[in-house]
């Protein structure tokens, strides 16, 4: 499976699976889950509310992933998958590789050959971007299913530079 890191915007890329940094919600917020909802248009927004209706009613929880439509996206599904908020006092760096790992098994289960992760947990959420990338690029190293291309898509260039450092 081939890893690549790229600096650009996530809402853009031709891939089978974009994955969404969400919130447990699934009904949207800033950053790159905004960017997507905004791009991804209502079907992304209304998938999201299925889910909550049927088995999601309490929210999706931290670490793990579910698929929706991708919408209008270039992408053939998105999925969510919720981060930990990064804390000084608790190591919680096993719920961000979790995130990435339950990621790659949705998008296993799809049958999606080509995927693309943002930096989950480095806005809002805080993760110093060198742990994250570092986290991340482990987290991806084992081949799942079908897919056989993951490719980080780093907002600025600070962001590409910690991951393209630790890949
Ligand atoms: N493409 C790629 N990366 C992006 C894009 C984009 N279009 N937009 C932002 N980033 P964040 P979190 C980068 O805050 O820390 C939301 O409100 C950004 O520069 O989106 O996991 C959710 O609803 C940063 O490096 O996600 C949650 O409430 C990375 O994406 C909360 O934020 C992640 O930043 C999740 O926080």
């Amino acid at each position: 499976m081939e890893i690549e890191v790229v600096e650009g915007d996530i809402t853009e890329q031709a891939v089978d699976v974009v994955v969404n940094a969400a919130n447990s919600s699934l009904l949207g917020g800033g950053g790159v889950d905004g960017a997507i909802h905004r791009r991804g248009g209502p079907e992304v927004l209304a998938a999201c509310r299925a889910l909550r209706a049927a088995h999601l009613g309490g929210g999706l929880g931290v670490g793990q992933a579910v698929a929706t439509t991708a919408g209008r996206l270039p992408a053939k599904w998105v999925v969510h998958t919720v981060g930990p908020v990064h804390s000084a006092t608790e190591d919680r760096s096993e719920l961000l590789a979790a995130c990435h790992r339950n990621s790659l098994l949705v998008a296993a289960e799809l049958g999606a050959e080509t995927v693309a992760f943002p930096a989950i947990s480095t806005g809002v959420y805080r993760w110093p971007l060198e742990s994250a990338a570092e986290i991340a690029l482990a987290a991806v190293r084992e081949p799942v299913g079908p897919v056989r291309l993951v490719r980080f898509v780093l907002f600025g260039a600070a962001a590409h530079r910690a991951f393209a450092d630790r890949l």
